[in-house]
Formats: C-alpha cells, structure tokens, sequence
C-alpha cells in the first residue's frame, strides 16, 4: 500500500474565498489610489483570474483590455510598484478578519497534524499573503505548521506549470506518490497533476464551470460532520467529509 505521508495545499480559493473579496478589492484600491481609472468587476475578475499572478494580471489587463494609461517609460517598475501596493492592502484587508477559512479546511488541517503528516502550501500568490492568511484565519503560530511554503516569484514559472509543485516535492524529499494536493482551479490542478500528484478540487465560484477530468475527487468543498460536502466527480465517499482516510484511499486507488 502507498502510505499517505503529506497534503499539500493551494491558498486563494481553497483555503479561503480570497479572490472576489480580497484579492479583487485590494487591486481596486489600488488603481483608485494610484489616479487610474480602471475597476476590476467581478466578472471581469473572473476573466482575469486566467492569469497566475498579481503582476502578471495587471500586465494582462493592459495589453489586452486597452484601458487609459498614464505615459509611463517603465512598465516592469510600474508594475511591480503597483503590485507592492496592492499586497499592503490585500494584508491589511485580511488583518480585518473578514476572509474565514472555507469549510473543513481548518478540521482537515488539524487531523493531518495529529496524524503526524507533512504539510505543505504551494500558491502563485506573494508569500506575505500566504502567512498573512495563515496567521489571522487559522492560527498565528500556523505558519510554523507547514514544512514549506512555496509562494509567488519562488519559481520561474508560475501554474498551471508544475514548477511551484516540484519546488515543494524537492524541499520536503517527498514522492509525489505519497501526498495528496487540495487545489480550487484548472490551472492549480495541471500545475499538481504536471508533477505527477493526485488532486482533489473543492470548486468555487469562479472555478465551477471549469474542466476538472483529471482530478482524483471533486467537491463543493471539504465539508464538516455537521456541513456534509458534495461530491461532483469520483469514487463516492461513505461520511459527509473529506479526511485524512479518504485521502489514505485516493493514493490507493
Ligand atoms: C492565486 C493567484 C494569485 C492571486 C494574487 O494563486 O492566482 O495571483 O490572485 O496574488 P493560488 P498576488 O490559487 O496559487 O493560491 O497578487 O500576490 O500574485
């Protein structure tokens, strides 16, 4: 039997609904302080969250949206110094307690500790937002949890490249046969499934309608004994959440 040694997690929209709410607010506010006349709607988002990365979004939005655009002689450094902007107020937004972890995240995760598995987080978003979420929506001493937190630029290509997968696999030593990876989008799922991990995807909003074929188990998220999750795709589970055991049996299928 192949022993279940680590879960592996994504962040924006598995741990926690972050993107419409946080991530999306924290850019508006950022255009809006910076003099740019551009807004972000939700759907617009939704479209946008194609891109992996802060950075990379912005640059997509003005080469393929054609909003106005001040004279600018460097847009590598006009960028950037938007992006650092828009991580002050992503944190500080989350240092308001207003973006909760999503059902069973935080059961899943305090399971897997008594179980004495490895932990792991693999994000393309800044790491300050990683352990800024980790520390007001989970724990404060959560960060220390975690054997590595591979964030943002740590890799040179961001998902759906594996890169940020193999970066993690390299770090803890692990086989990528021995651990589960919890991811929300497409993107995440052929990053995870690129560096031969199995993958569950909890769907949401912005992630719904999205092709998830290759996962080992989809569901509306990780459910609660009293919150019962929804499979959407896959082997069909005898308890109302996703655990640790359920985990132990994907890696055998
Ligand atoms: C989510 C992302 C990120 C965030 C923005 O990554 O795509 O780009 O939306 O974060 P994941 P930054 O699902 O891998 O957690 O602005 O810090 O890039």
């Amino acid at each position: 039997m192949t022993t279940l040694e680590a879960i592996i997690f994504d962040v924006d929209g598995t741990l926690a609904e972050t993107e419409r709410d946080g991530h999306r607010v924290a850019f508006n506010q950022t255009f809006q302080a910076a003099g740019l006349n551009w807004h972000w709607s939700t759907a617009l988002y939704g479209d946008l969250l194609q891109v992996a990365g802060g950075k990379e979004r912005i640059r997509y939005f003005i080469e393929h949206y054609s909003p106005h655009v001040p004279e600018i002689h460097n847009w590598t450094e006009f960028i950037a110094d938007l992006h650092r902007t828009k991580t002050e107020r992503y944190t500080a937004l989350l240092k308001t307690g207003n973006i909760q972890l999503r059902p069973g995240v935080e059961r899943l995760i305090s399971e897997a500790r008594r179980a004495g598995l490895c932990l792991a987080i693999a994000t393309t978003s800044r790491l300050e937002n990683a352990l800024t979420l980790l520390e007001t929506a989970l724990d404060p001493e959560a960060a220390n949890w975690f054997a590595v937190i591979a964030a943002g630029d740590i890799v040179p290509h961001k998902k759906p490249a594996p890169d940020i997968y193999h970066y993690v696999l390299d770090k803890t030593a692990l086989s990528s046969s021995h651990c589960i990876v919890i991811e929300d989008t497409e993107h995440g799922l052929a990053a995870a499934t690129g560096a031969g991990l199995k993958t569950v995807v909890t769907i949401n909003g912005y992630t719904v309608q999205q092709n998830f074929s290759k996962a080992s188990l989809v569901l509306n998220h990780l459910g609660e004994p009293t919150h019962p999750c929804q499979v959407l795709q896959g082997m069909s589970m005898n308890q109302a959440y996703f655990s640790v055991a359920i985990a132990q049996q994907l890696l055998t299928l």
